[in-house]
């Protein structure tokens, strides 16, 4: 099936018909999780988000990346043909309830690490509160967190709540270094940012929030960002370190082609090339 798009790989029904079903899914790449290479877990929780929603970017990003070219000229990588990818769909999150939801994120999370401790999890949020719960759910691992952010998220509350987008730094459980920051609040100040890649020694967790890029459909759009190149080049910088997951948070796509979750989708594929080399 080389050559033909990538959705359209066959797969075994399980009944008999005569003649032939023209299907597609909206992710065609199925293996078992076992098996998997990646997983793919969308995460809709967008209940901490103060300016656009963010819980239709697990669907759009997947759509994005049913629709995207699955060679990439830059890594030489085919990432739909070099792994085997597992979408398991969303966590069920519990609307308005953080503490319900963040319980529901570390048990699924524990739950596939144990049927496969090599997978790579993508995870697509959602606000970046969920970060903090994919997080705590990997300790006690040590690990460093690179976090691309256009905000430090890094307030002691949020209009008195603890838990949201915008705090969920303050309380990450590892080293995290934020590239990208362009804006902090007073309280927050720049104190302790470390904005560079140099001497991690631990495995490194990657977030992506999409307002490290110049402005798009995202949760809290930030003028001054980077661009996709930019970005890219950091990108393969810190795929340089053994990498153990990922997320992509903040996208606020409300339609097929959004912006932000076609470049999300192209994220993926760029970690992912990055990655194998
Ligand atoms: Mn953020």
């Amino acid at each position: 099936m080389k050559g033909v798009h990538k959705s359209f790989k066959p797969f075994k029904l399980s009944f008999h018909l005569k003649t032939m079903l023209y299907l597609r899914k909206t992710f065609g790449y199925e293996h078992p999780l076992e098996e998997a290479d990646v997983v793919l877990i969308g995460i809709p929780w967008d209940f901490s988000q103060t300016g656009f929603p963010t819980r239709y970017g697990p669907l759009f990003i997947r759509e994005a990346l049913r629709n995207v070219v699955g060679y990439d000229t830059e890594t030489k990588t085919n990432v739909f043909e070099a792994f085997k990818f597992c979408d398991l769909g969303d966590v069920e999150v519990v609307p308005g309830n953080w503490k319900l939801t963040e319980g529901r994120i570390r048990d699924t999370v524990k739950s596939i690490f144990e049927v496969n401790p090599k997978v790579f999890p993508v995870f697509l949020g959602g606000d970046h509160l969920v970060t903090l719960g994919i997080l705590n759910s990997l300790k006690p691992r040590k690990l460093t967190i690179v976090d691309l952010d256009a905000h430090r998220d890094m307030a002691k509350d949020f209009l008195g709540e603890r838990y949201s987008h915008f705090t969920w730094a303050r309380h990450a459980p590892f080293e995290i270094r934020q590239i990208g920051i362009r804006s902090f609040t007073k309280e927050e100040g720049s104190k302790g940012l470390k904005g560079d890649l140099k001497n991690i020694r631990n495995p490194v967790y990657l977030t992506i929030d999409l307002d490290v890029l110049e402005t798009s459909d995202v949760g809290t759009p930030e003028p001054g960002g980077m661009g996709f190149v930019e970005l890219t080049k950091i990108l393969k910088q810190v795929c340089k370190h053994k990498l153990i997951g990922m997320d992509i948070v903040e996208c606020g796509a409300m339609r097929v082609n959004s912006p932000s979750a076609i470049i999300a989708a192209n994220l993926i594929k760029k970690v992912l090339g990055f990655r194998k080399k």
